[in-house]
């Protein structure tokens, strides 16, 4: 894909949800998405660098995702360690990363629960996944209420956290947030009591191990491009296999729902070489058929 196309769909992506409130809404207030932020081969959703409820260690600054030689790479930066960090109002004594969640339904998160992708990358979370790795047909829970966190996203956002790039550069603004995780009707009347914050993975099928990277392996990634440098820099690579063709929008919070990101993408046809063969000699056959015909 080249830049060019991706800018295209990451503001397709954006605008989609944006139209799908516009109908009840006053008009539209969100610029147009910062879209296209390809840099040495990943694709990067930057985060708001001041929305982490609690400080820089409940701080997301940035999601990217590259594929690579039937891999995909997954990379996180913020302030918040894999591990998570010490807090004893959270039922474990411990609040850390969700669950990231991929969604190539093309519909709001909601409605597209028990048809989503959902990786368990942090070993200690509350997920709802008994290891970690790659599940499809997920349904998410949330864990904000064990986790000192929001009890919603409305509740969160009334607490002044609504600032720009919310969800990150592909879901800018309030509106594009509750228009993807939510159904049009809650979209359009958010409230504390119909915008929980799904953070983990509640049940699924694994489909596959993940494999964690050190910043070393995580080759061309460049957060601080973007001016996201926070303290924590991490990631994994998984099967491209494990996951189907096509654009999608990738998402976690942390457990208690102080910050959260998105990322809108695509992962491309990977032809089978026997079938691109096939291909070939059907083109070459056609070709002398062709050929023959001319000639006589
Ligand atoms: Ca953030
Ligand atoms: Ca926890
Ligand atoms: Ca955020």
């Amino acid at each position: 894909m080249t830049l060019a196309m991706l800018q295209q769909f990451k503001k397709s992506f954006y605008q989609l949800f944006q139209v799908t409130i516009a109908a009840g809404m006053i008009g539209l207030t969100g610029q147009a998405a910062n879209a296209g932020q390809l840099y040495n081969g990943w694709n990067y959703a930057i985060d708001s660098f001041s929305d982490g409820s609690g400080g820089e260690a409940y701080n997301i600054r940035g999601l990217a995702l590259k594929e690579e030689g039937g891999q995909v790479f997954v990379a996180l930066n913020g302030g918040t360690p894999l591990t998570g960090v010490s807090n004893a109002a959270a039922a474990d004594g411990n609040i850390g990363w969700g669950d990231l969640f991929f969604n190539f339904s093309g519909t709001n998160f909601q409605a597209a629960q028990g048809n989503v992708f959902g990786i368990r990358f942090a070993g200690t979370n509350d997920s709802g996944a008994a290891s970690t790795g790659v599940y499809q047909g997920v349904r998410a829970k949330s864990g904000t209420s064990e986790n000192h966190g929001y009890n919603s996203l409305r509740q969160y956002y009334n607490y002044g956290y609504a600032k720009t790039n919310t969800l990150g550069t592909d879901l800018p603004t309030t509106q594009a947030a509750y228009a993807y995780l939510y159904p049009t009707n809650v979209a359009n009347s958010p409230t504390t009591g119909n915008t929980p914050i799904l953070t983990a993975i509640n049940t699924g099928t694994k489909v596959g191990n993940i494999n964690m990277l050190s910043r070393n392996a995580l080759t061309g990634l460049d957060f601080g491009h973007f001016g996201a440098r926070g303290s924590q820099t991490f990631g994994f690579s998984f099967d491209r296999s494990l996951l189907p063709d096509g654009n999608f929008l990738a998402h976690v919070f942390l457990e208690c729902g102080n910050d959260g990101v998105a990322l809108a993408g695509t992962l491309q046809e990977v032809p089978e070489p026997t079938g691109l063969l096939g291909l070939t000699m059907v083109g070459l056959l056609g070709s002398v058929g062709w050929l023959r015909r001319k000639a006589s």
